[in-house]
């Protein structure tokens, strides 16, 4: 299978790190196609040491792993660099990373563009990681990003700077009343970082075409998720790439006739950090008790997580949207102890019953959900390594979702562990 996309089925934290570490000995290459350090991807390798990667590909573990930064991620290199430190420190060889050379780089001011702008919606505000995302992104689109290669050439790096940051002054001063951003500064500081990261820039695009060609497999990480996309998540609450399985093949430079795999994560309940429309959010101690014993806060920016039910409409949506092939089921020990687990299976909306999501943000805004309640199992499931092992009611739990969601759930996560999977054939 040498082209496999994983994604976010839902809107993000799924496990997506944990199954890529899983997958990642059994792979060529492990490559990030999407977002950047707002990214929080949690690994807990089989001796119980615990890893958060934020540029870092998750085959970063896996020693035979190539790691690749396609071009559609952005790269706050103080970030990066600062993770690789941290990971050679514990013993990981970081210097077989190959980055994109059109990857854009996150800059000074579009950290502190991500923040003024927050404040400046108010209760509008979209509840960002405050790392820049947004307004690196907006400035790709715009057609005045810093890339990647433009470290490798200090004369462009600094005629570009001179440009960008004369428009960015105004805004950040006469706009939002902030100190200017010192062009000498930002450059001596991106020429220190041209020196460490220059190796690693290259066309990736032809590595991993050739990689194909070989009969390598190469596996595209998603990071984020499906309701995070901002064309097709929950618009303006997203976040300003393609998460999708479609933003691996414009993220990498990987044709879409060559993906083989699109693996969708889930978790067996719902979170989302951040704002935005929720239908299955839980405001009561039920919901606490899922963030606690799932402990569900932000992996880059420690925030608490909203917790919610499994909403099989949002599910449905991901699978067609991105032509999943096999579904992974991750955190169904989380849900051990309750006597019923409600699974969403529609919306109801203004009075009338839908089953898909609606058009409009305000028809979502007032979606609440349409409840099956499946019976709940009270045994600890954290050992079980088969499907015949577990509980009948949880075995009907990962079945009913199975059916709501039109896919095969071929793996289902049972603890943190990179070993607590129970993989069906
Ligand atoms: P941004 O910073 O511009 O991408 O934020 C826009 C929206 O995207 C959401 N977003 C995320 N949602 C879940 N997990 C993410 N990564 C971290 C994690 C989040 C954290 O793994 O826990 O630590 O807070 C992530 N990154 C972006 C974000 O909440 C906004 O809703
Ligand atoms: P990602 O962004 O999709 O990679 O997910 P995060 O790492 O942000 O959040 C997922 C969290 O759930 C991490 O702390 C994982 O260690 C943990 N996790 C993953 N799978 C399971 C599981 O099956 N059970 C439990 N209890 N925790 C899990
Ligand atoms: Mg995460």
């Amino acid at each position: 299978m040498p082209a496999i996309v994983l994604i976010g089925a839902q809107w993000g934290d799924e496990g997506k790190g944990k199954v890529t570490d899983l997958l990642g000995d059994r792979v060529q290459y492990v490559v990030r196609y999407s977002g950047g350090n707002n990214a929080g991807h949690t690994i807990v390798t089989p001796d119980g040491q615990k890893y958060a990667l934020h540029l870092m590909p998750s085959g970063v573990l896996s020693p035979t792993a190539q790691i690749v930064i396609g071009n559609g991620v952005v790269i706050d290199p103080k970030v990066l660099l600062a993770e690789v430190d941290g990971l050679t420190e514990r013993g990981i060889d970081c210097e077989r990373l190959l980055i994109s050379a059109d990857a854009h780089l996150i800059m000074p001011h579009h950290r502190a563009l991500d923040r003024v702008v927050e404040r400046y919606l108010g209760s509008g505000r979209i509840g960002t990681t405050g790392r820049g995302i947004g307004p690196a992104y907006g400035d790709k689109v715009s057609r005045m990003g810093i890339r990647a290669q433009d470290l490798l050439d200090p004369g462009i790096l600094r005629k570009k700077l001179e440009l960008v940051l004369r428009e960015k002054n105004q805004v950040l001063v006469k706009v939002y009343n902030r100190k200017a951003i010192d062009v000498e500064a930002v450059y001596q500081e991106y020429l220190g970082y041209a020196e460490r990261m220059g190796p690693w820039i290259t066309d990736t695009r032809s590595v991993l075409w050739e990689a194909l060609d070989r009969g390598d497999t190469v596996f595209m990480e998603g990071a984020q998720a499906t309701m995070l996309d901002l064309d097709h998540g929950t618009y303006p609450f997203v976040t300003s790439s393609n998460p999708i399985a479609a933003g691996a093949c414009v993220g990498t430079g990987i044709p879409p006739t060559r993906l083989n795999r699109v693996i969708a994560v889930a978790k067996a309940y719902l979170t989302r950090v951040g704002s935005g429309p929720f239908p299955t959010e839980l405001h009561d101690e039920v919901g606490e008790r899922i963030r606690k014993l799932g402990q569900e806060y932000g992996t880059t920016t420690g925030r608490p997580r909203r917790t919610g039910w499994f909403d099989a409409v949002l599910a449905r949506y991901a699978v067609r949207l991105n032509g999943v092939t096999d579904l992974v089921v991750t955190k169904l020990d989380i849900l051990s102890g309750l006597d019923q687990v409600p699974v969403c299976v529609g919306y109801e909306i203004d009075g009338k019953r839908v089953e898909d999501i609606p058009m409009t943000q305000t028809d979502f805004h007032h979606a609440t959900p349409v409840y099956e309640y499946l019976p709940g199992w009270w045994e600890d499931i954290s050992t079980m390594r088969s499907f015949d092992e577990l509980p009948a009611n949880a075995q009907s739990y990962i079945l009913r979702l199975e059916e709501l969601c039109g896919t095969r759930i071929s793996m289902i996560g049972v603890g943190p562990g990179r070993d607590a999977n129970i993989i069906r054939h």
